[in-house]
Formats: C-alpha cells, sequence, structure tokens
C-alpha cells in the first residue's frame, strides 16, 4: 500500500469531526431482550424465504446490545471522535408508541454515558429502518400520515432524556432506500391498498413531515446539538455530452438526492420533476408544511458511497415520461458504471464485492460530487459526509498478526476518498465532518454477513473484532492533516 500522497495545502478545519458509525439492527442482535418489540426486520428476515442471503437473520449481528463497552474502548483506543449509532424504536416504545420501555432507554443512557467517559462523543439517529412491527400492521407504518405523530413523541423521548450529552442528532437514515423497501413483501403486513407505485412517495411524505416536526420539536427543547436529515445517493455523471443524457442525469438527481433535500434545503417542496409526478395522487404540502420542513436540516448530512453514469432511456427521456409504463418510468434514466466508445472504454472504478455491485471505488469524483452538494442545495451549515465505506470480499482479507486484518481494497478507497474531501476543503468547500461506514462487520441486510463493510473484521462465530488496515488508514488522515489532535482514550486516564 502506497503511503498518503503529502500536500501543504491539505488541512482539516479545527472543529471538523469524524467517526465511526453504525445502526441498531445490524449490530446490536439480542431481538428479544430486555422488552424489545418487533421491528418490520424481523419479519423480513424470519419469514420471508429467500429475502436475505442464506435467509441469515439480526438475532445475534455483533451482539453489541452487550458488547457495547468493548466496542466503544476499541475505538477510543484509536482515538476515534464520534460514534454514531442509531437507537432501536421498537426498543424504547415496543408497541412503538404508548407505553415506554424503561430498561432500554437505561441501556442507550449507558451507552451514552460509556461514550463519555471514554471522551467519544456520542452522535444519535432515531430512525435507521427498523420500523416497530406494531405500526406497521397498525396503520401501514410510513404510508399513514399517523406515523407523524407517533415519530415526534419517540422523538421528544429521547430528545429529552439525552439531549444534554447527545450534541449530534440524525432524524431519520437514507428514505430514498427505506421508502423504496414499499410495497412490502405480500402477505406478511396489513396492505393499505395504497397503489404499488405510489407507495414510495407516500412514505417520503410522511418522512418529510415527521422529519419536519422533530425538527421543530428539538429546536423548541433547546437541544445544544444539530440536528440533521441523513440522505444518500451516489454522484451522477452524464454518460456523454448529449441533451437527452443530461436531462435523464437531472431526472435522477431529482427522484433520488433531490427528492428529500430539495424540500429540506431550498424550498419545502419537491422538484418540479417529481411535482409533476406526484401531483396525481399526494397532496400537496401546505404553505404552513412548506415552512416547517424548508430549512429543518442544519447539516447536510449525506451518505455517499459511490457514482455511476446515468443516461437517456433508448426511446428518449420524453417518450418514457409520456409512457407510464415504461420500465424506468417516472425517473426515465439509466446507469452503468462503465463507458463504452469506439476509441476505447473506461469504468467508474472497480467493484469488488459480487453481494455490492452497486459499490465501485469511484473515489476520483468525490471533489466534484462535493462540489456539486454545496452549489446546489448550499447548505448552511456545511456537508458532512456520514456514511461511505467499501466492501471487500472476504478472500481479500488477510490476518497478519492476532489483532490486523489487511484489506488493501477498502484501505486504497479510505485514503483516496479523505484525499479527495482535503482536495474540496482547498478548493472552498465546507466540509465538516465524516464518519466511517461501519465500526465492525454486521449484517448488511439483505446481503447478510457475507458483505463485509466493518473497519474491524468480526469473527461471527466468537464475536471477536480484530482491526483491519484502512482503520488506519482513516485515523491517520487526521493525524497528518488534522488541526485538532488525535489521541487514544482509555477509561481512568486524562
Ligand atoms: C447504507 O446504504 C446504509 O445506511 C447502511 O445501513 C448499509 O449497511 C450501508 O449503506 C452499506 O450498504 O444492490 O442495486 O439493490 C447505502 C445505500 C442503497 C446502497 C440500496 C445499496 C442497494 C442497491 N444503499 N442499495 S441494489
Amino acid at each position: 500500500i502506497p503511503a498518503m500522497v503529502s500536500n501543504s495545502s491539505w488541512k482539516f478545519p479545527s472543529g471538523f469531526w469524524w467517526g465511526v458509525a453504525s445502526a441498531a439492527f445490524q449490530v446490536e442482535g439480542a431481538v428479544k431482550d430486555e422488552g424489545r418489540g418487533p421491528s418490520i426486520w424481523d419479519v423480513l428476515l424470519h419469514r420471508v424465504t429467500g429475502f436475505s442471503t442464506a435467509n441469515q437473520t439480526g438475532d445475534i449481528a455483533d451482539n453489541q446490545y452487550y458488547l457495547y463497552k468493548q466496542d466503544i474502548a476499541r475505538i477510543a483506543a484509536l482515538g476515534v471522535q464520534t460514534y454514531s449509532f442509531s437507537i432501536s424504536w421498537s426498543r424504547v416504545f415496543p408497541f412503538g408508541r404508548g407505553a415506554v420501555n424503561e430498561e432500554a432507554l437505561a441501556h442507550y443512557q449507558d451507552v451514552i454515558d460509556t461514550c463519555l467517559e471514554y471522551g467519544v462523543e456520542p452522535s444519535v439517529t432515531l430512525y435507521h429502518w427498523d420500523l416497530p412491527l406494531y405500526l406497521q400492521n397498525l396503520y401501514g407504518g410510513w404510508l399513514s400520515e399517523e406515523i407523524v405523530g407517533d415519530f415526534v413523541e419517540y422523538a421528544r423521548l429521547v430528545f429529552g432524556r439525552y439531549g444534554d450529552k447527545v450534541n449530534r442528532w440524525f432524524t431519520v437514515n437514507e428514505p430514498i432506500v427505506f421508502c423504496n423497501t414499499y410495497p412490502l413483501p405480500d402477505g406478511y403486513f396489513r396492505d393499505t391498498g395504497i397503489p404499488k407505485k405510489q407507495q414510495p412517495f407516500w412514505c417520503g411524505h410522511n418522512v418529510l413531515l415527521a422529519h419536519g416536526e422533530a425538527y421543530r420539536l428539538g429546536k423548541s427543547m433547546g437541544l445544544n446539538g444539530t440536528i440533521s436529515f441523513k440522505t444518500n445517493g451516489g454522484y451522477k455523471i452524464p454518460l456523454t455530452n448529449s441533451s437527452d443524457d443530461a436531462l435523464a442525469t437531472q431526472r435522477a438527481w431529482d427522484f433520488n438526492e433531490g427528492w428529500f433535500a430539495e424540500p429540506t434545503f431550498l424550498t419545502g417542496d419537491y422538484p418540479q420533476n417529481v411535482k409533476d409526478y406526484v401531483s396525481g395522487f399526494l397532496p400537496a404540502f401546505t404553505e404552513e408544511q412548506k415552512t416547517m420542513i424548508n430549512g429543518s436540516s442544519d447539516v447536510f448530512a449525506h451518505d455517499a458511497y459511490t457514482s455511476q453514469f446515468y443516461m437517456a432511456p433508448d426511446s428518449g427521456v420524453a417518450a418514457c415520461v409520456s409512457n407510464s409504463s415504461h420500465p424506468l418510468y417516472p425517473t426515465c434514466a439509466n446507469s452503468t458504471y462503465t463507458y463504452a466508445s469506439s476509441s476505447g472504454g473506461w469504468a467508474i472504478g472497480a467493484a469488488a464485492d459480487p453481494l455490492s455491485p452497486w459499490l465501485h471505488k469511484a473515489t476520483d469524483w468525490v471533489p466534484a460530487f462535493l462540489h456539486y452538494m454545496q452549489d446546489t442545495w448550499k447548505p448552511a451549515g456545511g456537508i458532512a459526509i456520514t456514511e461511505f465505506g467499501f466492501a471487500e470480499p472476504f478472500e481479500a482479507l488477510k490476518v497478519l498478526k492476532q489483532d490486523i486484518v489487511t484489506d488493501p481494497i477498502r484501505s486504497s478507497y479510505y485514503r483516496e476518498y479523505m484525499q479527495a474531501i482535503l482536495i474540496a476543503i482547498s478548493e472552498g468547500v465546507d466540509v465538516v465532518g465524516t464518519l466511517a461506514w461501519s465500526i465492525v462487520d454486521n449484517l448488511e441486510w439483505q446481503a447478510g454477513y457475507q458483505s463485509r463493510f466493518g473497519i474491524q473484521y468480526v469473527n461471527f462465530t466468537t464475536q471477536e473484532r480484530a482491526y483491519k488496515a484502512s482503520f488506519f488508514e482513516y485515523v491517520n488522515a487526521f493525524k497528518l492533516y488534522g488541526t485538532d489532535p488525535v489521541v487514544p482514550h482509555y477509561v481512568g486516564e486524562s
């Protein structure tokens, strides 16, 4: 592995925050313990045959519900500044609403206190896809506006308990992804009768309302920390300079990032292309709702893993837009990772893990992506890359020493990505923080445990952890280019 290239103009500004991330359902396990209620993901993985690789479930995962002290100690020892984790809604409210489970609240209190004891800042996400099952069956989960009130009550409880100790809040993780899990598989959950193709957009609508209300609540409660919405998506590059590829690329932005970023950062309402589509079935936001949603995110918190080329469908964008049975409708944009031409072709970057075919190492495009985000959504509080990472197949990993595993592809991903961020910062992009995904190998949803995103290796038989070389690569970026010191923390030392 070549050493990091040095450039004297590269500096992370003082106050830049950085850390590692996880999500409750992917790491906790203990799904039946201490009063936890089931979430839709327990049903998806237990009952829907073939939904995940080898029908793997979240029952044990990384057992972090019990091993959190070790996990926090291990990141503190490398000087990590913040641990970003999510709270399981159905632990706190086993039925999503109503009765509160104090045992779960005491658990997260201890996770937060353990972080603080180790000098690690806790960053907390309220919702990372693990919807309380009861709410799905009561009213269709995110498909119903009833969820807004329940989400706000959940936020009120959590903000009230931990508000004085958490300085960074994220409301919802990647609605583009979880809204697109609707429609859920037939026969396992309450059917709301909403036409399948409309369901992601009903979900998105209620997510924006729930997020906005939770944000306003947090501010009215006087929370000290930032509260942000977490979006996701790759950099979208027109495949050719044809005007139709440009149109297709714009539609891809609008139906992905723009769907949530434009309401939250620019207008309180959807991009025009999305509005044109949803106006046939969704209620329009009222003026009051638009005002509530607009400006409801302190930081542009974006999970940016990769990039794609975009192109018009063969029949052209216009023909697709006017034909609702076109397979690419309503986006009307096609994507690819390779550019083939008579004079030779090139790829956007390598994919490494057959279980994550969507993920290519496209770090060359990161500075342009950061400029695009800043220029397009103009976030006043800057941009944070709240997830980035790479899945490296097990075969590529080599145990170097007892506690170190080498992962050359992921190591170069982190090195190049951090350099790309430094380039963008030196060019004037306001990047304020990064969170590496993920603290440990974990349950990669439908891809199961074979897809390893951790910067620590996990032996899922013994639950032992080992640092991967990429973890040191990530930390090293802040040692080399940070203005704030990176110091290991151990409990009992100051
Ligand atoms: C994040 O999503 C999640 O927040 C996190 O929980 C997850 O572990 C992490 O990424 C790594 O995947 O294979 O064509 O069906 C990132 C966005 C959206 C990327 C869904 C994978 C599936 C594409 N993800 N996408 S496909």
